[in-house]
């Protein structure tokens, strides 16, 4: 069960991050009521905030998921892919050192939480544009310190490993086509996203709830079949910014 959720509101800037969508400028107003709303979310499972305040040299700073990898045995704060990016980490590393052990990914190691995805004692780390080798290593060896399994998975096409698969509890991922093909993840139920609901492979399991992103029926429909108590947001704003549920937040 998680207990906390690092969370940092959007700044006023946050159209300025980084993004590869195409789905036109995010509206701030709009970003901030989709942002309460998932944070509203967040409580109703059960979640005790930590909400950060938005850092102007830092855009893409709400996307807090790629900062750090937090297990129940140690938090790994990340080097992030994007150098402009780099130093979001700083007040995040200050936070979860309150909470737990803390290791760090060291250059030319990179590493984004959104590559990284738990299965109870095992993880998978995605190769991706914004993890390198050096960094799936370093956080590969962190991990298997702490008695934890990993395997690396190649990505490409799409930003991070989470944005094409997530697991969502009781041995189901969700997955897009490219993932629910490779044989890594052959020991799962797979739950095949429709082409055009791609976005909605990011999903979120938080304890006995799990947040799906609006808008996507199809997805919708085969989790609600599965007995899924759904909780579903609005995030257009943030899929204008190349971000998913799973990057606005860091739960432990
Ligand atoms: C970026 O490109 O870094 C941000 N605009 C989006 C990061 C999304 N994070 C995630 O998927 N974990």
């Amino acid at each position: 069960m998680f207990k906390y959720a690092v969370v940092r509101e959007p700044g006023s800037n946050f159209c300025q991050g980084i993004t590869t969508s195409e789905l036109g400028l995010p509206d701030y107003k709009k970003a901030l009521q989709q942002h309460k709303a998932y944070c509203e979310a967040l409580k109703k499972c059960g979640l005790k905030l930590i909400i950060l305040k938005p850092e102007i040299r830092f855009p893409d700073g709400e996307f807090v998921e790629d900062t750090a990898v937090v297990t129940e045995r140690c938090a790994v704060i990340t080097c992030l892919g994007a150098e402009t990016r780099r130093g979001e980490e700083f007040k995040i590393k200050k936070v979860l050192q309150k909470f737990k052990k803390i290791k760090i990914i060291k250059p030319p190691g990179t590493v984004d939480g959104g590559d990284v995805l738990k299965v109870g004692n095992h993880f998978y780390i995605g190769l991706s544009e914004r993890t390198n080798k050096e960094g799936a290593n370093q956080l590969g060896f962190i991990l298997a310190k702490y008695c934890y399994g990993f395997k690396i998975i190649p990505v490409k096409t799409i930003l991070h490993l989470k944005t094409g698969i997530t697991y969502i509890g009781r041995n189901n991922m969700v997955a897009i086509d490219k993932f629910a093909k490779n044989k890594e993840f052959s020991k799962f139920n797979i739950i095949k996203i429709d082409k055009s609901e791609s976005y909605s492979a990011n999903c979120l399991l938080i304890n006995t709830f799990l947040l799906i992103p609006k808008g996507f029926p199809k997805t919708k429909e085969k989790l609600q079949a599965l007995g899924y108590k759904i909780l579903e947001i609005d995030m257009s704003e943030f899929q204008k910014m190349d971000g998913g549920l799973t990057c606005l937040s860091i739960l432990f």
